[in-house]
Formats: C-alpha cells, sequence, structure tokens
C-alpha cells in the first residue's frame, strides 16, 4: 500500500476548504433526474449535462475532487477532450464509484445491501490507470418499524470494509458512503441512535480489514429527523445531534468527514454544514466538508433543462452552490451569499 499517496490525495482534495462534487449518478438515476423535467434520457444528453459541469469555470476553486460514474469517466468533451483530463487541468481529483447498486437483502425485507465485491480488484486497478485516485461505495441503512436491522447493518459494513481494503491497496482513496436515509418519520433521536450504531459497525470492520482510517473519507448522513416527520430542527440543534454523534463513533485518525445531502434543499446543507463548522470546528479532530450531489447540481440541472443556450447561467449557478459550501467549511456562510 502506498500509504503517502493516500495522505496526499486527501489533502488535495480538501485543501482551501474545497469539498467533493457527487457526480456519479448511475444511469437510472440521472434518468429519473432528467425525467421530471422532461429532458431526454440519451447517452449524449447525460455526456452534454456532464460536460456543462467539468466545463464550469472556476469550479476548481470550490471542487477538489469529483465523484464520476462508469460511463462518465470514459466520456469527452465534444470537441474529443476526456473529462478526466479536463477535470485535472481545473485542478479537479477524477474519482470513481465502484459499488453496483443496493439491492434487496435476503431474508430482510425492506432493507437492501451493496454489491460489486466481484472482480473489484481488477477494475479498481483499470480506474487508476485512468487518472481515478479514490473511489466511493454506497450503502443505504433505512429507519422504520424495526428497522435497521443488526444483520443489515453488518453485510454492508462488512462489504464497505472489504471494498476499503481492496481501494488502498490500489492505491486510492477509499470514500467509505453508510448513509441513514431521510426517508421515514423517524425522530433526530432516532437518527442518531441508529446513525451511532451503523458507524460504530463500519469502523469496527474497517479495523477488522486492516483499513488504515489516515487514508480514508467517510462520507455520512448528517443526523436530521425524517422528512415525512413533519420536525423542524434548528440549525443548533442538527449541529449538536451530528457533532456530538460523531465525536462518540469517528476516530480522531480519520483525517475528513464529508457529507451527502440525502435530498435535504440545497440551502439547508449549506446552512447546516456551516453552523457545525461555526460552532465546532477549532475543536474537531476531523475536517468537516461536503461530498454533495442533488445539494449542488439540482439549481443547475433544473437552469440548464436540457437547452444548450441555459448552459452558461446553469454553470453559474453551479459555481454558486460550490462556492456557498466552501464558505461553510469555513463557517463563513451566511442567507445573504443567497441574495447577492
Ligand atoms: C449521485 O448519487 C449517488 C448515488 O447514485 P446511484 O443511486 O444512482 O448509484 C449517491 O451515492 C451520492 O453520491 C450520494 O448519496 C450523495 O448524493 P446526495 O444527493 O445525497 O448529496
Amino acid at each position: 500500500m502506498n500509504f503517502q499517496l493516500l495522505k496526499d490525495t486527501v489533502s488535495l482534495i480538501f485543501a482551501d476548504d474545497k469539498g467533493l462534487l457527487a457526480m456519479d449518478e448511475s444511469n437510472g438515476t440521472c434518468n429519473k433526474r432528467f425525467e421530471k423535467l422532461g429532458i431526454p434520457q440519451t447517452v449524449e444528453s447525460r455526456r452534454a449535462y456532464r460536460e456543462l459541469i467539468v466545463t464550469t469555470p472556476g469550479l476548481g476553486e470550490s471542487i477538489g475532487g469529483a465523484i464520476l460514474f462508469d460511463e462518465t469517466i470514459r466520456q469527452q468533451k465534444s470537441d474529443g477532450t476526456p473529462f478526466v483530463k479536463v477535470l485535472i487541468e481545473a485542478g479537479i481529483t477524477p474519482g470513481i464509484k465502484v459499488d453496483t447498486g443496493a439491492k434487496e437483502l435476503a431474508g430482510h425485507p425492506g432493507e437492501k445491501v451493496t454489491e460489486g465485491l466481484d472482480g473489484l480488484r481488477d477494475r479498481l486497478q483499470e480506474y487508476f490507470q485512468m487518472g481515478a485516485r479514490f473511489a466511493k461505495w454506497r450503502a443505504v441503512i433505512a429507519i422504520g418499524e424495526g428497522l435497521p436491522s443488526s444483520g443489515c447493518i453488518e453485510a454492508n459494513a462488512h462489504a464497505l470494509a472489504r471494498y476499503a481494503a481492496l481501494c488502498q491497496e490500489a492505491g486510492l482513496v477509499p470514500v467509505v458512503e453508510p448513509e441513514v436515509i431521510m426517508d421515514g418519520e423517524h425522530t433526530l433521536e432516532q437518527c442518531r441512535e441508529v446513525t451511532d450504531k451503523v458507524l460504530r459497525t463500519v469502523f469496527s470492520e474497517l479495523f477488522a480489514q486492516r483499513v488504515s482510517v489516515e487514508g480514508m473519507v467517510l462520507k455520512p448522513n448528517m443526523v436530521l429527523p425524517g422528512m415525512s416527520s413533519g420536525s423542524q430542527p434548528t440549525l443548533d440543534q442538527v449541529a449538536d445531534a451530528t457533532v456530538s454523534c460523531f465525536l462518540r463513533s469517528v476516530p480522531a485518525a480519520v483525517p475528513a468527514i464529508a457529507f451527502l445531502s440525502g435530498g435535504q434543499p440545497a440551502e439547508s446543507a449549506s446552512a447546516r454544514l456551516n453552523a457545525m463548522n461555526a460552532r465546532f470546528k477549532s475543536r474537531l479532530p476531523w475536517a468537516l466538508a461536503f461530498s454533495f450531489a442533488r445539494a449542488i447540481q439540482q439549481p443547475a440541472l433544473e437552469i440548464w433543462n436540457g437547452h444548450q443556450a441555459n448552459v452558461a447561467a446553469a454553470q453559474k449557478a453551479l459555481y454558486h452552490r460550490a462556492r456557498c459550501n466552501q464558505a461553510a467549511r469555513r463557517g463563513e456562510y451566511s442567507q445573504e451569499m443567497e441574495t447577492k
């Protein structure tokens, strides 16, 4: 394992309070987002949209790494320049989603396990040669009546750890994403309990598989009540619950925590990350950063709406959200940034 390379990659990605842009939607998810807006669900539409993202002027000021999907890492701009080259020239490290999706977990109705370990060692070597320097794997944990089960948490944690060990062997930083999803009526406290249990199990498996936690990134959910709970916690309540949960369950040796947004409105995701950094940054062992997909992309996608004429306006929106989240890393984000 080239431990120095892993550490250097993490430092590079999160330097200057930058974060990650998740643009690793599988074709199914990308098509669903296009369908809602009436955008054609074709390879060319997906390529054109990804070209819009990677060519956004100034994106590298606040985005240190971009997570790509297998289709995207092989694509080029309309002039033939590979996306990977465009990103590297913009100062953005390319990464790759390597799981093959969450599938029904046998014997556990309503629960899923993420697959993709078969052949992973060879795929990682290929992605490294293509220029990727980090990889991502997402596990999905649902809260509900009797859920999550220990079987689901353990199966997902074990797979995350096996994936992370293979990544480090290949020189890729593993971005370990155990997502406790926001669907449901659960309370903030229930989310905190489940997130705590999931993180403890994940780190126990990571240590068992000899993953070097200094050379990884954790990509977790924020601690939030379920979307159907009707509860609207304050920024301070979210910041307190999330940070106190992580202080108990995430080793201090982990260099960075980069949150997913999970379907929160874009401005809420920025404001909540900001509240955590404004209140606790100087006392935390790890950097608190972002790895948002929807909370960075959604406004830009809606403006673009499949039309070439809207590209520049969409890029401005993307740049703006990325800057807001960089400010949130510094605890300097404010509502004024949205109205200026
Ligand atoms: C981009 O969405 C990723 C999942 O894609 P598929 O379900 O299509 O495979 C997802 O892993 C994403 O990286 C994270 O969940 C963060 O996205 P959000 O939108 O929650 O910030």
